[in-house]
């Protein structure tokens, strides 16, 4: 059966592995350890099949981002709202893959993610406005507010994946 690759980046602490790691395993995944290099794990969700491309966050390990770029059906950018001092860092390094031209054709989802804390709500509002995604043109960006301690939206966000995948197949 075919599988969808997923490519999965942002800057390190931005809570990849945890939103993962918390949708494959449909509960609360906490304790994880900084990515060394790509996990690469399999998600199935309504008979469809991907293998998800966590990639590594840290300075010195995103020049293997390339290998995750290459042949991705989506592309997943995760940003800590808590962390706005990084907002610079992580808006430079989302653009490089949006400027990259293997993911021209390639849907974003972009996720404001670590929606749990007082801080998340007016943060957000911070990075939705730094970001500016409604600026982005001629691309496929969805934007969704994440949190690995709302199981309910991780539930929806998982089904997405696969709505996103029957619309670039059909
Ligand atoms: N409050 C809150 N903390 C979160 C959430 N998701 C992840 N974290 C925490 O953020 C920290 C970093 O999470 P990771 O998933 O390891 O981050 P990463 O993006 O994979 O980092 P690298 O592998 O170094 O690129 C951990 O302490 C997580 O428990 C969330 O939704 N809410
Ligand atoms: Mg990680």
């Amino acid at each position: 059966m075919e599988q969808h690759k997923i490519f999965v980046f942002g800057i390190d602490q931005a809570g990849k592995t945890a939103l993962i790691s918390s949708i494959r395993e449909d509960k609360l995944i906490q304790g994880t350890k900084p990515t060394l290099s790509f996990n690469i794990t399999k998600l199935i969700t309504k008979n469809i099949v991907f293998q998800i491309w966590d990639a590594p966050g840290q300075v010195s390990f995103r020049d293997v981002w390339i290998k995750g770029i290459k042949r991705a059906k989506i592309n997943i950018f995760v940003l800590d709202v808590l962390d706005s001092p990084r907002f610079e860092e992580a808006k430079r390094e989302f653009e490089k893959v949006l400027d990259n031209p293997l993911t021209r054709n390639v849907p974003f989802i972009f996720c404001f993610h670590k929606m749990d804390l007082l801080e998340s709500q007016q943060n957000l509002k911070k990075a939705r406005d730094f970001f500016q995604l409604s600026q982005i043109r001629h691309r496929k960006i969805l934007s969704y507010e994440t949190s690995i301690m709302k199981m309910e939206s991780l539930r929806k966000f998982k089904s997405t994946l696969a709505d996103i995948v029957l619309d670039i197949m059909w």
